[in-house]
């Protein structure tokens, strides 16, 4: 006979979950009682943390996650998180302790009364087991449900006299066994009739979205736009968490921009658009104009059927893109278009004092690991680092697509502890850093070797250019002067550095991705965005 907390465990252990992301309070206390020794427990000081690693680490590994919250103010606390995972597609199990059963009515001291209502709407599922017994099974439930296509978080409350009781033994038995497979095709007969449209198509383009990596298809992305000779864009920035294609391949073309107007700017001349694995687009900020250009139309692939109700144009196929992709390969032959002339070289731009961060930027690709895994939260230098690192391998790049600040900073632990034998590379605005310091104490206490990577511009630059678009002057709370990052992350045990000007700054990125424990550099740059 098992206990629930045994059952439990097995459970997780049969998903591969095994690290758990958490903080913990005295409603978690007895789910962490005699904590098996195959499992690692990560502390988060504050749980937007919690939940940010966690998200990094479901992404990189590709596996369901789980992170554990104290009740109603650790969820609370970790919902802007919640929001980003969302918006992600990291398949997350959270759990939040709950009081125990007899006192959930008469609302004891920290009952999360209403727990399945406050995740809401930035979760797929919530639910509080209304039994014991239903313990390991919600469990179950939701490490699926997370991790059918839309991939998102649940979050699953747990009364803390639960843990104790004996578990139904066979409900228990076959909620650890059975399993789940999601990848569903589309129609053969529709996928032939892309496939000729596609070869019909004067002047097709590709747009790769963040799919392509995240649903294993970008070998068959890559062999699909060069059999086809097709032109490729990656979707916005704003919504690309993964990249959809190698931005060093010949027939890449750059990042769309994500409004509205300049998208159909860009695709003017092309006459069938194939969209793959993105929204129809994650656009910001609002800039008016046609949808798509006069004469082009639209087909766009994805496995999010909420993705395909919303987009304001075109035709839509809802179908894992791996096996879509690999069904139009089988249709298409080779087609005789010009190719295009690849992009020219990044160049590092003006020699300034402090340096630009376009220069910052190319100082890290020049010496950036051929194996490095970057994770971005720079807002005002993102398209610089795209363009500067042209990453062109998968795997290799996570970004937010919630825009929820916090996120980078917690999201390159987890995503190095998925991947500990890969270097890791976080580059953050100083402002950004400050929604999730405390993830410092965790890569110190845990010896995570992200390399840190913090560009001080003593400002919002973002919001200075949103702010000349939106037409708004006199806005107060725009300037961050003298936040002294690597003073701050020195104090939570990370080793850290301030170092000026382009060589001080190469040397130290290349001693940080030696270096066997995590690393920050801080270098003052000139402010504005950097968009080369
Ligand atoms: C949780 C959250 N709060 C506020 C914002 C609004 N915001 C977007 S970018 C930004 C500035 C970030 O500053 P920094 O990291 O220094 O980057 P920079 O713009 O200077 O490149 C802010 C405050 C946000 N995106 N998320």
């Amino acid at each position: 006979m098992s206990t629930v907390r045994e059952a439990s465990f097995e459970l997780f252990r049969a998903h591969g979950m095994t690290t758990i992301f958490g903080n913990p309070g005295s409603t978690e206390l007895p789910m962490l009682a005699e904590f098996p020794d195959d499992f690692t427990y990560v502390l988060g000081l504050q749980e937007a943390v919690v939940v940010g690693m966690a998200d990094g680490y479901a992404q990189a590994s590709g596996k369901p996650t789980h992170a554990n919250l104290h009740t109603a103010p650790g969820v609370g606390n970790a919902m802007g998180a919640i929001f980003n995972a969302q918006a992600n597609k990291a398949p997350l199990l959270i759990t939040a302790g709950q009081q125990v059963r007899a006192h959930i009515t008469m609302r004891a001291n920290l009952t999360h009364h209403d727990a399945t209502r406050t995740p809401h709407p930035f979760v797929k599922w919530s639910y509080e087991p209304p039994h014991a017994d239903e313990v390991v099974p919600a469990l179950a439930r939701g490490i699926h449900q997370s991790s059918l296509p839309p991939r998102g978080p649940v979050l699953v409350s747990l009364p803390m006299d639960d843990w104790t009781e004996e578990a139904d033994p066979e409900r228990a038995r076959h909620a650890v066994e059975r399993k789940v497979d999601a990848a569903a095709g589309a129609d053969p007969e529709v996928a032939r009739s892309l496939a000729e449209r596609l070869e019909k198509a004067k002047n097709p383009v590709m747009v790769a979205g963040p799919q392509i990596d995240s649903g294993g298809a970008w070998d068959a992305a890559v062999r699909l736009a060069e059999r086809q000779k097709l032109p490729v864009f990656a979707s916005p920035a704003t919504g690309g968490n993964r990249l959809g294609f190698p931005e060093g391949h010949p027939l890449f073309r750059g990042v769309l921009p994500p409004a509205i107007g300049p998208i159909s700017e860009t695709l003017k001349g092309y006459d069938l658009v194939l969209v793959v694995g993105s929204s129809v687009f994650p656009y910001y900020p609002f800039i008016p104009g046609p949808l798509l250009p006069e004469g082009a139309a639209l087909v766009a692939i994805t496995s999010d059927p909420e993705e395909a109700a919303r987009a304001p144009m075109g035709e839509t196929i809802v179908a894992d893109i791996r096996l879509t992709l690999e069904s139009l390969l089988e249709s298409v032959s080779d087609a005789n278009r010009a190719e295009p002339e690849p992009l020219p070289d990044p160049v590092p731009g003006d020699e300034t004092d402090p340096i630009t961060p376009t220069m910052a930027n190319h100082t890290l690709a020049e010496v950036l690991p051929d194996d490095a895994i970057v994770v971005l939260e720079s807002p005002s230098s993102t398209l610089s680092v795209r363009n500067q690192l042209r990453i062109s391998r998968p795997g290799s790049y996570f970004f937010c697509a919630g825009g929820g600040l916090g996120w980078g900073l917690s999201a390159a632990i987890g995503v190095q502890l998925a991947q500990p034998d890969r270097p890791v590379v976080c580059v953050l605005g100083e402002g950004s850093v400050q929604y999730a310091v405390s993830g410092f104490w965790t890569a110190a206490a845990y010896n995570v070797p992200v390399t840190f990577l913090v560009l001080r511009n003593e400002e919002y630059a973002i919001l200075k250019w949103f702010a000349e678009n939106e037409e708004v002057e006199g806005a107060p709370g725009l300037d961050l002067p003298a936040l002294e990052t690597a003073a701050i992350a020195g104090a939570y045990g990370v080793s850290s550095k301030l170092v000026s000007g382009r060589e001080e700054l190469r040397e130290v990125l290349k001693s940080g991705f030696a270096s066997k424990g995590p690393e920050l550099v801080e270098v003052p740059v000139t402010p504005g965005m950097a968009l080369f």
